[in-house]
């Protein structure tokens, strides 16, 4: 189970930009493969995405860098280590680069050398990769839960081309199984796209595959969505719930200390914002609210988690960055009551498990995430269900790049739930 050499190359994500794929060969002629993901509306705090910045070449967005990163000094570093040893080589790895936010080697080339190296020891050990790394990280969970879906089927912000000024309008459903849950988000989708079609919009869709509408105010989503959810004969509040990514750290002016909503024509201080989330969570069932304040705005989330934390769910994503450092200070101060989990914002399997790990222990709700540029890459449909994540973010219910992920967890539901059961009654 020796690492024999480590391959890297550029690929693109579902944006056409350049990202890299690495692949993990083993000495026993095994192998993983990994794709590495890219955000949009990403964190000041996030682990440094290396990219060449060659107008040249894909407009700058390059990863050639990267990859010779992954070929020249992590790969003689990798060489000869037993795969299955996780949390050796992904701290090598940290050691090499010796900056804070892996700016040295990148972020990009480490997650996608930490990634393909759990798909190889998963197909070394002939684990499916959630049992995998439930065991190498010897996690203390005994059954298997699916997570819950949170379906991103409207789009805005830096998503849509600011069509609206809110980025993720999403859909919780909550029936009691994983497919039954794509199939209602899948109805839903579709009535929610003929809805819009009769009202004379247009359904072209964001970059998360959910639609693209040039509705009159963020408010307005929320109207057509329920009148979906009815349309396709679920009721919202009861089987179908609601949740948003407004990510309004992208609105945030420092100087003014206010948010700027361009589609409404005004700017609001933290506490109008958060009067105005408990406004829309007294009169929608939203379970789940994402960055509703800025990543640095920390005196705001605490007090948005004194108004509101009972109640809703609230998700730092660019406030937490998936960094344990971050999330220690959240609980001891009290900010929100969930994270966000995606694995390029820190960059190496084990430190993602580790921020999991922390918020578990301390109550906090985990919701395991897509980024805005995906790749075929399934890993995080696995990592959730490795983890008994509460939630999972992975996109619209259109695009292979975010359905790939539904579909996998439809497998994992299946050999967990169906096989599993059939093959201990065998
Ligand atoms: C987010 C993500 C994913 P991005 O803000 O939660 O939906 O977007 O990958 O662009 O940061
Ligand atoms: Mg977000």
């Amino acid at each position: 189970m020796n690492i024999e050499s480590i391959h890297a190359h550029e690929i693109l994500d579902s944006r056409g930009n350049p990202t890299l794929n690495v692949t993990v060969l083993l000495e026993n002629g095994l192998s993983g493969n990994a794709s590495v993901p890219s955000g949009a509306s990403t964190g000041i705090h996030e682990a440094l995405e290396l990219r060449d910045g060659d107008p040249k070449r894909y407009h700058g967005k390059g990863v050639l860098k990267a990859v010779a990163n992954v070929q020249k000094k992590i790969a003689p570093l990798l060489v000869g280590m037993s795969v299955v040893r996780q949390r050796d080589i992904d701290s090598a790895m940290n050691t090499l680069d010796a900056t804070p936010n892996k700016s040295n080697l990148g972020a990009n080339a480490i997650l996608g050398v930490s990634l393909a190296c759990a798909h190889a020891a998963a197909r070394a050990k002939q684990m499916p990769l959630y049992a995998y790394i439930r065991h190498i990280y010897q996690l203390p969970l005994e059954t298997y839960r699916m997570p819950v879906p949170t379906m991103n089927v409207l789009n805005g912000g830096a998503h849509a081309g600011w069509i609206l000024d809110f980025q993720e309008f999403m859909i919780v459903p909550k029936q009691s199984t994983f497919r039954e849950r794509v199939r209602a988000g899948s109805e839903i989708f579709h009535e929610l796209g003929a809805l819009l079609k009769k009202k004379g919009f247009s359904t072209l869709k964001g970059d998360e595959g959910g639609y693209a509408v040039s509705l009159k105010n963020n408010e307005e989503a929320f109207k057509v969505i329920m009148q979906a959810i009815k349309n396709a004969g679920y009721q919202p509040g009861k089987n179908i719930f609601l949740a948003m990514d407004p990510a309004v750290s992208e609105l945030y002016d420092k100087k003014t200390k206010q948010y700027k909503l361009k589609i409404e024509g005004k700017s609001l201080t933290s506490t109008q914002l958060i009067a105005m989330w408990e406004r829309w969570i007294k009169k929608y069932p939203i379970i789940s609210l994402e960055d509703g304040l800025d990543q640095d705005d920390w005196d705001g989330w605490v007090e948005m988690t004194k108004k509101l934390g009972k109640k809703t769910i609230l998700v730092g994503d660019d406030f937490l960055v998936t960094n344990v450092e971050r999330l220690t200070q959240a609980i001891e101060r009290k900010a929100g009551n969930a994270i966000l989990i995606k694995v390029n914002q820190i960059g190496t399997l084990s430190e993602t498990i580790d921020a999991i790990l922390l918020a578990k222990q301390y109550g906090y709700k985990v919701s395991v995430s897509n980024r805005s540029g995906e790749t075929a890459d399934t890993t995080i449909a696995d990592l959730a269900v490795a983890v008994n994540a509460d939630y999972i973010k992975t996109g619209s219910l259109s695009r292979s790049e975010r359905l790939e992920k539904y579909n996998r967890l439809m497998e994992i539901e299946e050999e967990i739930f169906t096989y599993v059961r059939q093959n201990k009654k065998t």
